[in-house]
């Protein structure tokens, strides 16, 4: 067995500022405050007689029935409610039930109210009044479920309190918290503090309020081992429900393809909780076709999750996904269709369920508990040795955060050490997020001529690579992409500022600067790039990949569109994959020497 060198963690006091305010307080002041703020009335819970979501899910549930969410990306409030209206109306009609909505949240929602205003925008839309909020509540009546950019963020407290005086009663995403930057804002204290107040706010309401935890975007999305992922559920819930007396309701799905994974991953989640859950999140990340392939796609994960929860009615609804959404934010017809497509498949999955041989998906879920528990027990321990009150939600979260994925994995993981793992362990069960791109990024790096990819070697060139946003995995595949060319790669981070991507690669007299960006700014921080290496007087060349697309701002429609020749006006070279980069660096190494 080999062995791997774990950075040393650090100690209490490198991790916990002497400003962070103990969590007892924050609880007693989110309590306080719900006095003036709790759950108010809207269509879902005026139509369906209840007193929130969470039980409507039992209720739903009992029937037998599995529950459908639909997810809403416009830009405009407008928009956004006229498409809730449509998809639940037209579906309705044709005889379908979207018993919940999920609202694309703006990214600047992270942002306390009063620095929003100005702010940069992505490609949601911003709620800054408990008005706001209600105009979305009463659209339809199905629930309401806003979960990125509510809490987990500066923003928090704001957000909770429109939310919750609009009656929605699931509310994250908790997920959030543990990885999110939002640009220009470093203050995590100030984080922390905002949204252990608002989780106090929602333990004190007079009903259940689900704190919803998307694990894809919090650690599950970075952890490489399936079992620490389900021990954050572990984690989560200890902060959630023990500490704080709030419900905490987990999410999972994006990263999730395989049937057995997701099958045995439902499964294991109802057997550490038995909150209800808000959904399964779609498998995304498999949509790589036309809209015809993506339907195959579709089915795969779909059929999954029915059969999954036609064995355990946990509460989570499905997530069909519409099959573009991996060109661009789907439009109002392609979710009807996604949701049609889903209702019949649960109708056809009564028939073929009995078929399916739940050992394996057994077998498969008790390693992830196993594994989860050992991951869970050894955190909370670790973290306690260290000097962290486990028992003050504050000090834990922020501990946590700071902390991070790779650390927390390599130190308290489940699996033995292993020196050639990602992450330095041999995993329970690997994420297959891990496998892919270690797959990809050995193809691409293969399929490089002899010749260049011996220049680009021989050059010993240095590449400083960064993303724009929480998208990782891009910028994943291109550094071990170059790693895999010889070239040797400074890792500037995730969510990093343009000026402080200039300055690491000015430091580290980068060769080349490689961006991987998503979130529909790519325009705007190519810009933002180019104009501080101007600054400098420096000419690196800067390669982007990723979503190479922004909403333009006299736009009607809220849809992004596509800005690659825009970027290449500029002189930033836009890359449809890691063969744009390399074509550069082949470029930079100059012709093949004559012999
Ligand atoms: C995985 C994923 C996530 C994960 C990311 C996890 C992680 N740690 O990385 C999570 C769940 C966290 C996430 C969150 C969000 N996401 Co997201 N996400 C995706 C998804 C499904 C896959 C993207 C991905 O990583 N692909 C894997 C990479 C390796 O493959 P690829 O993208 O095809 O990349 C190729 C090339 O582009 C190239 N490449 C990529 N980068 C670079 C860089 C260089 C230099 C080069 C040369 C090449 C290159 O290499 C690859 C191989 O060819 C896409 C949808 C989709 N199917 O593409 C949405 C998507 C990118 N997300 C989107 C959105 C809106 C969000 C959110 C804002 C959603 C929200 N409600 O809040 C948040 C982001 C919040 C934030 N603060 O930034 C949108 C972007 C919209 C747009 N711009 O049009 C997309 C397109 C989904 C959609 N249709 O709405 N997301």
């Amino acid at each position: 067995m080999g062995c791997t060198v774990v950075q040393k963690l650090p100690r209490r006091d490198e991790l916990i500022p002497p400003h962070l305010r103990p969590g007892r307080e924050l609880l007693a002041e989110g309590r306080a405050l719900a006095r003036d703020w709790q759950v108010g009335r809207n269509a879902f819970i005026d139509a369906r007689g209840v007193a929130c979501e969470a039980d409507y899910k039992r209720m739903v549930a009992a029937e037998g029935r599995i529950m459908q969410h639909a997810h809403i990306g416009f830009r405009s409030v407008e928009r956004t409610v006229a498409a809730i209206a449509e998809v639940h109306g037209t579906c309705a009609r044709r005889g379908v039930t979207v018993d919940r909505f999920g609202i694309t949240l703006d990214w600047s929602m992270g942002y306390p109210v009063a620095m929003r205003k100005g702010s940069r925008r992505g490609t949601g839309i911003v709620l800054d009044s408990a008005e706001d909020f209600a105009r979305i509540t009463n659209a339809a009546p199905a629930a309401a479920h806003f979960g990125d950019f509510m809490l987990g963020l500066p923003g928090a407290l704001e957000n909770a309190k429109g939310a919750l005086a609009a009656g929605a009663t699931a509310i994250g995403n908790l997920g959030q918290y543990f990885t999110f930057r939002m640009p220009d804002w470093d203050d995590d204290v100030a984080t922390t503090q905002a949204t252990v107040t608002a989780l106090g706010l929602i333990a004190a309401q007079p009903v259940e309020v689900l704190v919803h935890s998307n694990l894809d975007d919090g650690f599950a999305g970075l952890l490489a081992d399936m079992s620490s992922a389900l021990g954050m559920v572990i984690i989560e819930k200890h902060i959630v429900e023990t500490l704080i007396g709030a419900r905490a309701s987990h999410c999972f799905g994006h990263h999730f393809t395989a049937p057995l994974v997701r099958m045995a991953f439902h499964k294991a989640l109802t057997l550490v909780t038995q909150t209800p859950g808000t959904m399964i999140f779609g498998n995304t990340v498999s949509y790589k076709s036309t809209p015809a392939g993506n339907y195959a796609s579709l089915a795969s994960y779909l059929q999954a999750d029915i059969w999954a929860l036609t064995r355990v009615a946990s509460g989570h609804a499905v997530n069909p996904v519409p099959v573009t959404e991996n060109e661009r934010i789907p439009d109002i017809d392609e979710i009807i269709d996604a949701q049609t497509f889903a209702a019949r498949l649960a109708m056809h999955a009564r028939d073929s369920a009995p078929l399916i041989d739940v050992a394996q998906v057994d077998a498969l879920a008790t390693r992830l508990v196993a594994g989860a528990r050992l991951f869970a027990d050894r955190v909370l321990g670790g973290l306690n040795e260290i000097g962290i009150d486990t028992d003050d939600p504050a000090e834990l979260m922020l501990a946590l955060r700071r902390v991070g994925p790779k650390r927390i994995e390599a130190h308290f993981g489940a699996g033995t050490l292993d020196a050639a793992a990602w992450g330095g362990r041999k995993a329970v069960a690997l994420a297959e997020w891990v496998e892919e791109l270690e797959h990809a990024a050995r193809d691409w790096a293969g399929a490089v001529p002899a010749d260049t990819a011996a220049r680009i070697r021989g050059r010993g060139f240095r590449a400083c690579v960064a993303s724009s946003d929480v998208h990782e995995h891009g910028k994943n595949l291109i550094e071990r992409t170059l790693a895999h060319l010889g070239v040797e790669v400074l890792d500037a981070g995730t969510s990093v500022d343009a000026d402080d991507l200039v300055a690491a690669a000015l430091e580290a007299r980068a060769d080349v600067i490689a961006i991987s960006t998503y979130n529909g700014i790519a325009l705007r921080y190519a810009r933002e790039v180019q104009g501080h290496l101007a600054g400098a007087g420096a000419a690196i060349p800067v390669c982007i990949g990723g979503r190479l697309n922004e909403v333009p701002e006299d736009s009607n429609s809220g849809l992004p569109v596509d800005v690659a020749a825009d970027i290449r006006a500029i002189g930033i070279t836009p890359c449809d994959d890691p063969a744009g980069l390399i074509a550069v660096l082949g470029d930079l190494a100059g012709p093949v020497p004559a012999n």
